[in-house]
């Protein structure tokens, strides 16, 4: 009996629910009994082999392909992209805020892209601050303009997430949920609903599903980095999730220098003349120093 390819888009018990990748149709398949035995369990994301007899609905995981990479919290494997959402109005999010969630995803090595919604409600003396945005980060990553009340950019959006897999990250109310709406309307969303379970105090769970998009292409029904403290990284390697400090710290002379107090830092100089952004210079030192904060305690 030859296998069937699929991706695992919920995870439960003994059952996972496989989309085969080239019917496009779900089932669900339990899991060989070796994988207990191995202690690997499938998680939402993974590509998996299965087998079927054709008298029984319910298939067989006989193997689960190499992840490229796996995210916690919710965990999710072989992410192809972080769709950041983002805002300067309604919520005015801090550019700090920006850093740290694409310091989070750079961490684990995703591509960014990055939704600038809620263009609609910038009148003409928040086009400096848009501009300032876009002098940072359209340099740094693809940015995208969008309102999903004028369904502006509804195609580009639509165009970078099909046939990949994706997660939305960035603050409440920045309009992930309408996002997805917009691109895709009637599409089951679960992601709506985190703050009300949230204020309600509900359990809320880190399991997520994978969503398809009539169009192709999964989507996490649950935000990535609900939790962008940078607890989780070691000082030494933040510049690392700065990309664009490493061409220049060839020009340090130091070669372990990490930008901060040393003499001779090329990334300093690149901020003095302005080739790095002074706003993700100052975010990198805030982090930085949160870090450190952090270690000294314990
Ligand atoms: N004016 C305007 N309002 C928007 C836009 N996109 C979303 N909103 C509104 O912003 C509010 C929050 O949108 P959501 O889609 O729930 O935001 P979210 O990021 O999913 O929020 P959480 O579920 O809390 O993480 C809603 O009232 C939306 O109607 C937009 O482009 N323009
Ligand atoms: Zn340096």
């Amino acid at each position: 009996m030859s296998w069937n390819k699929g991706i695992v888009t919920r995870f439960h018990s003994n059952m996972a629910t496989v989309n085969d990748l080239k019917t496009n149709t779900s089932l669900e398949c339990v899991l060989r009994g070796k994988f207990k035995v191995q202690k690997i369990r499938p998680i939402v994301g993974d590509y998996i082999e299965y087998s079927k007899d054709d008298n029984n609905p319910i298939g067989k995981i006989e193997n689960i392909l190499e992840r490229k990479n796996i995210l916690y919290r919710p965990s999710i494997a072989n992410l192809d992209q972080v769709i950041l959402v983002t805002t300067l109005k309604y919520p005015e999010v801090d550019f700090l805020i920006v850093d740290k969630f694409i310091v989070q995803a750079e961490k684990e090595d995703l591509d960014i892209i990055i939704v600038l919604n809620k263009i609609d409600l910038l009148t003409d003396e928040d086009q400096k601050l848009k501009e300032k945005f876009l002098n940072i980060y359209s340099n740094l990553y693809t940015v995208i303009e969008t309102s999903t009340k004028q369904n502006l950019n509804v195609e580009i959006i639509r165009e970078k997430m099909k046939n990949k897999v994706s997660t939305l990250a960035g603050m409440s109310g920045v309009g992930k949920s309408s996002i997805l709406n917009m691109i895709n309307p009637g599409l089951k969303l679960r992601i709506g609903n985190i703050s009300d379970k949230l204020k309600r105090g509900k359990h809320t769970t880190t399991h997520s599903e994978l969503l398809r998009f009539d169009f192709g292409g999964f989507v996490a029904d649950t935000p990535g980095f609900a939790n962008i403290e940078t607890y989780n990284i070691e000082k030494e390697n933040l510049k690392d999730y700065f990309y664009e400090f490493y061409q220049y710290s060839r020009y340090c002379q130091f070669v372990d220098c990490q930008h901060v107090n040393e003499p001779n830092c090329g990334v300093k100089a690149a901020v003095r003349q302005e080739e790095i952004s002074q706003s993700r210079y100052d975010n990198y030192l805030s982090i930085y120093s949160e870090i450190e904060k952090k270690v000294k305690k314990w």
